[in-house]
């Protein structure tokens, strides 16, 4: 049988992508279509995302792919969780904010006064983040007005087929999905006075949503897959065994084992550690380290400066730096909002008496080392929370790119660390759809030895310190 070829959009915080993904008999690749730029843009009510451009750039993106390969099968789309679109008789009324937004300080305050953390942990089982979408909810003015919401990739395959659904594991970002039943959970919903009419019908990944509509001349399937970028970014993890911890590692890095069943603890609430919904009926359980992020926004404020600054060469020079630089908090929320990182840098390690960086080099030192000392611990955690063993990690996501990044993590973990792929999301958004259609079966360890075959890691073994 010839390859079956499937499209992957994968939408993520700085980039979003096309992807053709081959899979076939002993043959699993993906390859670029197109990528175009994404990120926060600012509007007089708050930051957003340019959700029209988005899809614009998807349209051209998948018309592209069509020209490439016209028996293109299906089509799958990621992207980061939480934020949805406002709906009223089949339009989008309310764009998508963007989740580093600072309006959902008010919903945080407006929540806990009906539900405070632990009550709500019982029940949907997330680590506390401001921007989780039923905070966002509670900050919202125009919810009464509306009939419905669409989290972005729902949105997304909404306007490719016509289908409004909520894909399961991005729906269990929102909160508001219960963890014993995997539905909607009414008796939360009804208590933080949300109507329960705006909720879409819940789909897991792996149904055929329907054929594209005709209208956009692109002939193929769309398949709900793990829509939460991270849920797709898990099934491609190249484990051939069972006691691997994951970094999947971009713009954020979330750290974490793979479990049955979910860790509901007061130590686990305690540690911030969340139990997303994976692909198959998995748990994601998982912290979230600020990520690539720090290194990202540093960067965009010093091509302000001097548009020549490089971060190729800063990592090249950070990866040959002798002298010592802090490791700071890389878990302190005083970095998730946009603009101004280094100086927020530097007043943590005013904060707390050890010397800033004093050049970016150090700084970019100073960032890799302590997403790798947060990185470590959150491993350490989740073995310890619940009890799964861990003795190798894999990471994922740009991230496995950063050489220093990668042997840093095996150092201090002393445990061997595999890097790739770096299109693990794309991967398994790809292997969803390919499952979905018969290409490939079999469960998740079947789909990861087929990445593990295809996309060989590289492989950091501990230096001895
Ligand atoms: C990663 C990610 C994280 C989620 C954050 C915000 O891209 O999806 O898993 O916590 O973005 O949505």
């Amino acid at each position: 049988m010839n390859a079956q070829v499937i499209a992957a959009v994968d939408l993520g915080a700085t980039s979003g992508r096309v992807m053709l993904g081959h899979v076939g008999h002993n043959e699993l690749s993906v390859r670029p279509v197109a990528r175009f730029p994404n990120g926060p843009v600012r509007r007089a009510d708050g930051l957003h995302w340019d959700i029209d451009a988005l899809y614009s750039s998807v349209l051209a993106g998948l018309a592209a792919a069509v020209r490439e390969e016209p028996q293109l099968s299906s089509i799958g789309v990621d992207s980061w969780a939480v934020d949805y679109a406002l709906m009223a008789g089949g339009q989008m009324v309310a764009p998508p904010f963007h989740y580093r937004d600072d309006r959902t300080a008010a919903g945080v305050e407006r929540v806990h006064a009906i539900a405070d953390h632990a009550e709500l942990y019982a029940s949907n089982g997330l680590q506390f983040l401001p921007f989780n979408t039923l905070y966002q909810f509670a900050a919202e003015q125009n919810l009464a007005e509306v009939d419905g919401f669409l989290l972005v990739p729902d949105l997304i395959n909404y306007w490719l087929t016509g289908r409004q659904v909520a894909e399961q594991t991005n729906a269990s970002t929102t909160g508001l999905l219960n963890l014993a039943t995997g539905q909607w959970d009414d008796a939360l919903i009804e208590k933080l006075g949300f109507s329960r009419s705006l909720f879409p019908e819940l789909v897991t990944p792996g149904t055929t949503l329907g054929p594209v509509r005709d209208e956009l001349g692109i002939r193929a399937d769309v398949v709900a897959v793990g829509s939460h970028d991270t849920a797709s970014a898990v099934v491609a993890v190249p484990a051939t065994n069972d006691d691997f911890a994951y970094i999947s590692c971009g713009t954020w890095g979330l750290v974490g084992v793979e479990l049955n069943s979910p860790v509901l603890t007061e130590a686990s609430r305690a540690a911030n550690f969340t139990n997303e919904g994976g692909v198959d009926g998995r748990v994601r359980y998982l912290h979230n380290v600020m990520g690539l992020w720090l290194l990202s926004e540093c960067v965009r404020d010093w091509q302000k400066e001097d548009a020549s600054v490089d971060l190729l060469d800063l990592l090249a020079a950070a990866s040959a730096l002798t002298t010592t630089v802090p490791i700071f908090d890389a878990n302190d929320a005083r970095f998730l909002a946009p603009d101004g990182m280094p100086e927020r840098i530097a007043a943590w390690c005013t904060e707390h008496d050890v010397p800033a960086p004093q050049s970016r080099v150090e700084f970019v030192r100073s960032i890799i080392e302590s997403l790798s000392v947060a990185f470590v611990d959150a491993v350490r955690t989740a073995s310890d929370l619940s009890g799964k063993s861990v003795s190798v990690i894999h990471i994922v996501g740009g991230g496995s790119q950063n050489e220093l990044l990668c042997q840093l993590i095996a150092d201090r973990s002393g445990m061997p660390v595999l890097a790739g792929p770096v299109e693990a999301t794309a991967i398994g958004n790809v292997l969803v759809q390919a499952r979905a259609q018969g290409f490939v079966e079999g469960s998740l360890e079947s789909l990861r030895s087929l990445v593990a075959a295809a996309f060989s890691p590289k492989r950091y073994l501990p230096r001895s310190q």
